[in-house]
């Protein structure tokens, strides 16, 4: 069976590219990278090629029979990973058959709130997927740069919203715990936010609570988000 291929944009620029891949990444998805240059000039003509939105990331997965599976957008994208293309619950970061029992193999007790963070988890990225357009239009990912903005009120309450969840997630949890203790498919989804914050916080002396600068840290050690940050400043040589 050939490897899936996913079509991304550029990774300084491309928060959504970022959302899929880290996602294949996490859950140790084998997929190959296809690449746009979103700032070429041609860049539209490979996108319509390419995607029936004209944007990224689209995820292509050889059906046989010379078929091709075609997946757009970032959320259809997680909901295939989850269900063809990984044995891990996306929306619990624990094996699937653990969470269609709802037990856990080792301890034989049912998980306590699965329930409850599974729905928080799909609310949570649902949220993102269709929200937070202050902080989207005020802090454009840009991942090798720190920069100095005017937040409007609209990214402020964004970025209030942000760690009001932070907070309510992360509460209780050791300190470099992810959203839901191991990384569930909300952390890919809020992988760009703290790549923005990494950006924009500091620089424009946005002040952000602990638990958020302590979240931050833990995604900024992933090892996937770290792969992605150097190659965004491979595509910028200068930097
Ligand atoms: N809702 C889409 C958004 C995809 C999107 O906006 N992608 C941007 C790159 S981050 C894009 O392809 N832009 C190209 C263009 O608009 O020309 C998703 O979740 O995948």
């Amino acid at each position: 069976m050939k490897k899936p291929v996913l079509i991304i944009g550029n990774k300084n620029y491309s928060s959504w590219s970022l959302r899929a891949w880290l996602l294949l990444k996490a859950f140790d998805v084998d997929f190959e990278e296809q690449f746009i240059d979103l700032l070429d000039p041609l860049a539209a003509s490979v996108l319509q090629a390419n995607s029936p939105t004209s944007k990224v990331p689209v995820l292509l997965q050889d059906n046989g029979d010379s078929d091709t599976i075609k997946v757009w957008d970032s959320l259809a994208i997680a909901i295939y990973t989850n269900d063809y293309l990984t044995k891990t619950d996306i929306w619990s970061g624990h094996n699937s058959f653990e969470t269609d029992n709802e037990t856990d193999n080792e301890t034989k007790q049912p998980y306590p709130n699965l329930k409850t963070d599974r729905a928080y988890c799909q609310s949570i990225v649902a949220e993102m997927h269709s929200g937070f357009m202050g902080i989207r239009s005020d802090m454009p990912m840009n991942v090798i740069e720190k920069l100095c903005i005017e937040p409007t009120a609209a990214c402020l309450n964004d970025i209030a919203r942000i760690e009001c969840i932070f907070a309510e997630c992360l509460a209780n949890r050791p300190v470099d715990s992810y959203l839901f203790g191991g990384f569930t498919v909300a952390d890919a989804f809020f992988a760009p936010i703290v790549l923005r914050l990494q950006t924009y916080a500091q620089a424009s002396e946005i002040e952000l609570k602990l638990i958020t600068k302590q979240y931050c840290q833990t995604m900024l050690r992933n090892p996937h988000i770290q792969a992605w940050q150097e190659a965004a400043r491979q595509e910028h040589p200068k930097n």
